[in-house]
């Protein structure tokens, strides 16, 4: 389900999950007074399910309108109080490996997947790079960035339309990206309700192609508040298309006056060296970060030690 706009998710499949497994886990577009019911998808096993106040909303559009607006307001709360704790355990368990972990966000088209393939290309044999890639069907973008060679784990969210912290949480587990790596998260092609989700990534990053229309951050300004870097894409379709690349930045920085801003082609890899400077500072930072952090662990036990030895 989704808080910014009520749309109904009545399934989520994480990629390696099985229907009776462990972690299988759905919302629903249908609501629910809470409590537990059973219920099978397809010709799967029957299976229970306990509900608690969000997950009982079950927003779907039409439902969301038979809620009074006190209680959906209520729901909308534990809903990203729950998805945001979670994105905190994310974000500590990056951390803790030293991983650089990026959520990039668009429209659908915008060249996501085309970006992710370069990258992990142009990354190769200086920079281990995992992906989990969201959308509402196919494993298509997954089966693109495992034909580089990099690992990718795909998340299809059914009705929904935005990953959330926990589907994270599940390809994580299954993903086990490597200590000091980099994970590029693509999220559902959406310029709406990503914004609001938290996945526990380090940065969102949004992608705006030059067919778009210079606009969007106006049209969309959540999305482009919530961005720290933009990426403007298919610069090589520039002398095609009326993009005014200059009013496109102005307006980003409307809504965001400090957001980053980078020009590049994923088709010709123009404005590339930015762009991988950028993650390869980021990557560094995350491990130097984690490095820190053990020392200090590190120093703390050594402190105890001799403290626990002074006591003896
Ligand atoms: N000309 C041009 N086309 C691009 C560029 N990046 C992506 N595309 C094309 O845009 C379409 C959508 O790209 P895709 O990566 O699937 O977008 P996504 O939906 O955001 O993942 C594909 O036909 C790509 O080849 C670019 O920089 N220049
Ligand atoms: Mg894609």
């Amino acid at each position: 389900m989704c808080v910014t706009c009520g749309c109904g998710s009545n399934q989520t499949h994480v990629e390696g999950e099985t229907a009776a497994g462990p972690g299988h886990v759905h919302a629903h577009d249908h609501a629910h007074d809470g409590g537990g019911h059973r219920h099978r998808h397809g010709d799967g096993p029957w299976h229970s399910h306990d509900h608690g106040a969000a997950d009982a909303a079950g927003l779907g559009a039409a439902h969301a309108a038979g809620v009074a607006p006190s209680r959906r307001v209520q729901i909308e709360q534990d809903i990203l109080a729950k998805n945001d704790a979670i994105a905190a355990a994310n974000r500590q368990r990056l951390a803790d490996r030293g991983i650089f972990a990026l959520n990039l966000v668009s429209s659908p088209g915008s060249g996501k997947t085309t970006l992710l393939v370069k990258t992990i290309e142009a990354l190769q044999g200086r920079i281990a790079t995992a992906v989990i890639e969201g959308d509402q069907q196919t494993s298509r973008d997954a089966d693109r960035i495992r034909a580089t060679g990099a690992p990718a784990i795909q998340v299809n969210t059914g009705k929904g339309c935005h990953l959330d912290a926990d589907m994270v949480r599940r390809a994580l587990d299954r993903l086990d990206p490597a200590d000091g790596s980099l994970l590029l998260v693509e999220n559902v092609g959406n310029l709406v309700c990503p914004a609001a989700f938290d996945l526990g990534e380090a940065h969102k990053v949004a992608i705006l192609s030059v067919t778009e229309g210079e606009d969007k951050p106006l049209k969309y300004p959540d999305m482009f508040h919530a961005a720290d870097l933009l990426l403007i894409n298919k610069t090589d379709l520039l002398p095609y298309v009326d993009f005014d690349v200059d009013a496109a930045i102005g307006y980003a920085r409307r809504v965001r006056p400090d957001i980053e801003v980078m020009r590049v082609s994923a088709t010709t890899g123009a404005g590339f060296e930015a762009w991988l400077a950028w993650l390869e500072r980021g990557v560094l930072a995350a491990r130097t970060q984690r490095d820190a952090s053990v020392q200090a662990l590190r120093r703390r036990v050594a402190e105890l030690e001799t403290a626990l030895g002074r006591g003896a």
